[in-house]
């Protein structure tokens, strides 16, 4: 789905701003769309509702909560003019009334989806009601159990809450904007473009750009298409036609990490016209290397999330900007969207930042095996079991189609992961996972590398699916915290053991995941679990033992900053994992960090 953009032919109208607001209930209510609120709390949009009130009922509410605002367009339009409305993320499940009449439905809290407006217009000020769902259970992405009743375990009814099985807060809410787009009738609908690239480790080569076009509306099988190519500073510099252009660049700039350079595909079709940013670079896996323009490439960054006070999972520009910048006064080159798809506007910084990300589903918590959420009153069932596993499966499809979709044609993507700690070594994981990789292979015009981050319960590559499935191996590790706690001589024994076993595979490894909470503030002479000094002599035993192995080609901490979770006896106000406190403040380990990552090049760091 392309990203909603001004142009000659397009007018685009932000509807971010204060909504009015209501709490429902565990049931959606179509009636409550059909008249203007009366009583409404004020919300902002985009933002997470949990954080933005004193109110604990309503941070932990269960159930539907609904947005609502007047609108009206110009009498300008033309009759050749189709109007759409678009939500960029809407947690987790959403119904969209004008005037009371549900026009669209979508379930999934971090892909946009649209809907035609111009069917319902009526020239007159209208009524746009958006209902959200926060309710996860087996069938969602991520995955969440409900804690239906205590009655099983002898304990009173409680009240229906969610359990997340993850270790996030479950934020709500409309948390990225909500805007209104002009086509013509006859429109461009998408837009992939793929690169032959002559000569791909030097700094210019030439370039064969294949931009296809998809047409819709009355004239979309009639109407002509034409491609231009602009460079940097907006100077054409090559064109073609067709809805399968070809088109040829002599000594192309090419996107590197760290020094991004980003043309302007300008697709005209009849009366449209819609611009693309785009980097040219290659990505493919040889061996135990991960290559980026032909050249051995070290991630060094972070699992992230979106997560900031107040706004929660609320689109953040100015902390985009902040955590981009953060990441690179260290040297870090990359992060992964850890653990769902990040804000359309985080993916355009980073592809003009040269930052390199691993693109994440939101299959997190396809794994019964943890405590949190998904328990049936006690009972443990395999995660993939047909009758009381997860329901995932057809959800976790539509999720990868739409997220490939999204995020094709960013230079910034150089690896899908389509799960996050999923139970990958028990019977059905292969059977689940095989058809979403072959299915996620076939969607992806660049042939990127695919991934999935393994949980230390997966073992090694003898049970752990990933290492027949994946392309690179993502290891998520906590030797040292979760195991050997306190102990990190016997934690780098057992590190530098599991690596031997990985280094026989003969595929690239790296480590999206590994950390210890680190309180700021906290100080000891002798490093001691929770202290900056445990953060730091915990990052200093895992570089050490990384640094023993040339097929390790990366290092993803865990996490960038603090973030919220749900409450539990190991979260303190939230996890306490950060390089950097919420607030965006460094702890001991980030100069350390610093001062490893600028000396280790973006490529070529292993032999
Ligand atoms: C991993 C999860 C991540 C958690 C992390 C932790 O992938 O979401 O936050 O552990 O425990 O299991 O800090």
């Amino acid at each position: 789905m392309l990203y909603p953009i001004m142009s000659k032919s397009r007018l685009m109208i932000d509807l971010s701003g204060m909504w009015a607001f209501r709490k429902g209930t565990e049931l959606v209510d179509d009636e409550i769309a059909k008249v203007p609120f009366r009583e409404a709390m004020t919300m902002p949009v985009p933002a997470s509702y949990n954080d933005l009130t004193e109110d604990a009922e309503l941070k932990d509410h269960y159930g539907w909560v609904y947005y609502q605002k007047k609108i009206a367009l110009p009498e300008t339009l033309t009759e050749n003019t189709r109007v759409m409305l678009r939500c960029d993320a809407v947690t987790h499940r959403a119904k969209v009334y004008i005037d009371g009449r549900c026009i669209s439905e979508h379930l999934g809290g971090f892909l946009p989806f649209e809907a035609e407006l111009t069917p319902f217009l009526n020239g007159e000020e209208q009524l746009l009601t958006i209902a959200v769902s926060n309710v996860i259970d087996f069938t969602t992405l991520p995955v969440g159990g409900i804690n239906m009743s205590g009655e099983d375990q002898g304990k009173k009814p409680q009240k229906k809450r969610n359990l997340p099985n993850f270790d996030f807060f479950n934020y709500a809410g409309i948390t990225r904007p909500v805007r209104i787009y002009t086509t013509p009738k006859t429109y461009i609908e998408d837009v992939t473009v793929t690169a032959d690239v002559a000569e791909e480790t030097a700094e210019y080569s030439d370039v064969k750009l294949h931009v296809a076009t998809v047409a819709a509306g009355p004239e979309a099988k009639t109407v002509p298409c034409h491609v231009e190519i602009l460079d940097a500073e907006g100077k054409k510099i090559a064109e073609g036609d067709g809805a399968s252009a070809e088109v040829t660049l002599k000594g192309a700039k090419l996107w590197q990490p760290l020094n991004a350079y980003l043309y302007t595909v300008r697709v005209t079709l009849g009366g449209d016209v819609y611009e693309l940013p785009y980097g040219i670079r290659t990505v493919r896996v040889d061996g135990t290397r991960f290559l980026i323009n032909g050249k051995p490439f070290y991630f060094k960054g972070y699992g992230k999330h979106e997560d900031t006070f107040p706004n929660g999972r609320g689109m953040n520009l100015p902390m985009n900007v902040k955590d981009i910048s953060l990441m690179k006064w260290q040297g870090a080159n990359s992060f992964r969207c850890s653990h769902y798809p990040y804000s359309e506007e985080m993916m355009r910084l980073a592809d003009a930042e040269g930052i390199v990300v691993i693109d994440e589903t939101t299959a997190v918590g396809v794994n019964f095996d943890f405590g949190g959420g998904a328990n049936f009153n006690g009972k443990r069932v395999n995660t993939f079991d047909p009758e009381h596993g997860v329901k995932t499966f057809d959800h976790h499809m539509e999720v990868i189609r739409d997220l490939i979709m999204r995020d094709k044609n960013h230079a910034c993507v150089v690896m899908w992961s389509i799960a996050n700690e999923p139970d990958s070594y028990k019977e059905g994981a292969y059977e689940y996972f095989k058809p979403l990789y072959e299915f996620a292979r076939s969607q992806d015009p660049q042939n990127r590398p695919m991934t999935l981050t393994s949980v230390v319960m997966a073992g090694g590559p003898d049970t752990d699916v990933s290492a027949k499935l994946s392309d690179v191996i993502c290891l998520n590790r906590y030797y040292g915290w979760y195991t050997n706690s306190g102990d990190l001589e016997t934690a780098e024994e057992v590190l530098r053991e599991e690596l031997n076993e990985w280094k026989n595979l003969g595929k690239p490894v790296m480590f999206t995941e590994y950390g210890a909470d680190t309180v700021m503030g906290l100080h000891d002479t002798v490093p001691t679990m929770y202290t900056e000094e445990y953060q730091l002599a915990y990052y200093q035993t895992y570089s050490r033992v990384f640094d023993e192995f040339a097929n390790i080609v990366g290092e993803q901490v865990w996490n960038f900053a603090d973030f919220a979770t749900c409450q539990s006896l190991s979260r303190i106000q939230g996890n306490k994992k950060g390089i950097f406190t919420r607030d965006r403040r460094p702890k001991l380990a980030a100069h350390f960090l610093r001062e490893r990552w600028k000396s280790i090049p973006e490529f070529g760091y292993k032999k």
